[in-house]
């Protein structure tokens, strides 16, 4: 459709969605068209920085010309065959993504969600088979506030009644630990540790208003989980990928990029990673399961799958935007210049400390929490005179604003965006 008056005005696109889509998100009242590295820009033409960047799905930056040249070219080849048959992209991307990640198996899938469904099914089949956990017993610890995604099994251990409420009934085999306290976890593992078959946690809570626990709570999870005989399952979907300064969060202070030789003292090993967003650069859902061979080996043939599961345009994007993390050093810009929008935004948390109460996070996963209840309006309302003013952002927990740009960003880009983010708290306080 050629552009007229209708279709650059953002009332026409938000009443369509209004009227035709269901309701089951409240977005800010821009519509986007276009997006190029840390930029999007709305129907209107007007340019914003991205610092959502699709819940840090978008590392390598908007449209990233090499993923997109990867999918457009695979696209013109061949794009699903489904698993009956073998296709020419998987093998080389299933040795590519366990080399870079040094596992010994990959199981692909396309959603979080669906990848985290697999990591649970995983699990519980170890417990049965491996383990020796009774038929139907098998228990997973998860941690409260989590957020693993939106599955009828998976909100069963949400503590988020607007997730979980209404939903069910719920499935069971899941016991719920509060987030960052190593004593809870432990007691939860040693009450009847024989039908624990594993631990799912992320390393850092995203949707809980990126909550990095304390040092030393992963590592002591790590070591109770081995103690135990109980699977450590780092739900890595928001966090990897470069996102928080490390190829994963669970790399510690590690800085190398993939196809670890030898892994530091700091890497905490998961026995299931899982894998999601940024995988694909935000082009195409494509997320992965990765474990040892003691672990996948469970999993036989008409046991789990999926039509789409590692198709070959997901093969082909997936590989480059790995590839991508590696060449632009995108791990390395995150850790630096976090450190540097961390200080920035200490200086407006110090300046305004009436409307901000503080500013947390590693690499470029960050909040500013709002000194306002939750119920109040503050953070949404700074969001959307954030957007007015060039910026987007997005409030979680009413009083909470992530702000997560594409990795590609620059220091000076980084600098003009605390800028405008320091001119509308000003303009607010
Ligand atoms: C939405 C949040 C972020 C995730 C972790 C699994 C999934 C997610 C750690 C599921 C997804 C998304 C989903 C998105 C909002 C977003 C989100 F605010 F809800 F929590 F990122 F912070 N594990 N997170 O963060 O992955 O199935 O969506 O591919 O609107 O639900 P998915």
């Amino acid at each position: 459709m050629t552009k007229n008056n209708s279709t650059t005005s953002p009332a026409y696109h938000i009443g369509l969605e209004d009227k035709h889509g269901a309701h089951n998100y409240h977005p800010l009242p821009v519509v986007l068209s276009e997006g190029r590295g840390c930029y999007v820009w709305d129907v209107e033409g007007k340019k914003y920085f991205d610092f959502l960047s699709a819940y840090s799905a978008v590392n390598q930056g908007h449209c990233h010309p090499r993923i997109i040249d990867a999918m457009v070219a695979q696209s013109r080849k061949l794009t699903l065959t489904s698993r009956a048959f073998h296709n020419d992209q998987l093998g080389e991307y299933e040795k590519y993504l366990t080399d870079y990640f040094t596992f010994d198996k990959v199981l692909p899938m396309n959603t979080g969600a669906e990848a985290v469904e697999t990591a649970i099914k995983l699990c519980r089949k170890w417990g049965y088979d491996k383990k020796g956990i009774p038929a139907d017993q098998a228990r997973i610890i998860v941690c409260g506030q989590n957020f693993h995604g939106r599955t009828t099994t998976i909100i069963s251990f949400s503590s988020d009644p607007d997730a979980k409420g209404s939903f069910g009934p719920y499935t069971p085999g899941f016991v719920t630990v509060p987030y960052g306290d190593v004593a809870a976890m432990q007691a939860a593992l040693a009450n009847d540790p024989a039908t624990i078959a594993g631990v799912l946690v992320e390393p850092i809570q995203g949707e809980a208003g990126v909550f990095v626990p304390q040092d030393g709570y992963l590592a002591a999870v790590r070591e109770a989980c081995k103690a135990h005989n109980v699977l450590f399952i780092a739900d890595e979907i928001q966090t990897g990928i470069g996102r928080t300064g490390a190829l994963l969060r669970i790399c510690g202070d590690c800085t190398c990029q993939g196809h670890c030789e030898r892994q530091p003292a700091t890497y905490l090993r998961p026995d299931i990673l899982i894998l999601g967003k940024a995988l694909s650069g935000g082009t195409y859902p494509v997320s992965a399961v990765l474990a040892d061979d003691a672990i996948m080996e469970v999993i036989k043939p008409g046991q789990h799958g999926s039509t789409f599961g590692g198709n070959p345009v997901a093969c082909a994007v997936a590989k480059e935007a790995l590839e991508v993390i590696i060449d632009e050093k995108l791990t390395q810009n995150a850790r630096a210049l976090g450190h540097i929008f961390r200080a920035r935004m200490q200086e407006l948390v110090d300046g305004y400390p009436n409307l901000l109460k503080l500013v947390r996070g590693k690499g470029l996963l960050n909040a500013v929490i709002i000194n306002d209840s939750p119920e109040s309006k503050t953070a949404w309302n700074l969001c959307v005179a954030l957007a007015e003013a060039g910026l987007l952002a997005k409030p979680t927990h009413g009083n909470i604003i992530r702000f997560a740009p594409p990795l590609v960003i620059s220091e000076k880009e980084l600098h003009e965006a605390c800028d405008i983010i320091a001119g509308v708290v000003k303009a607010y306080a």
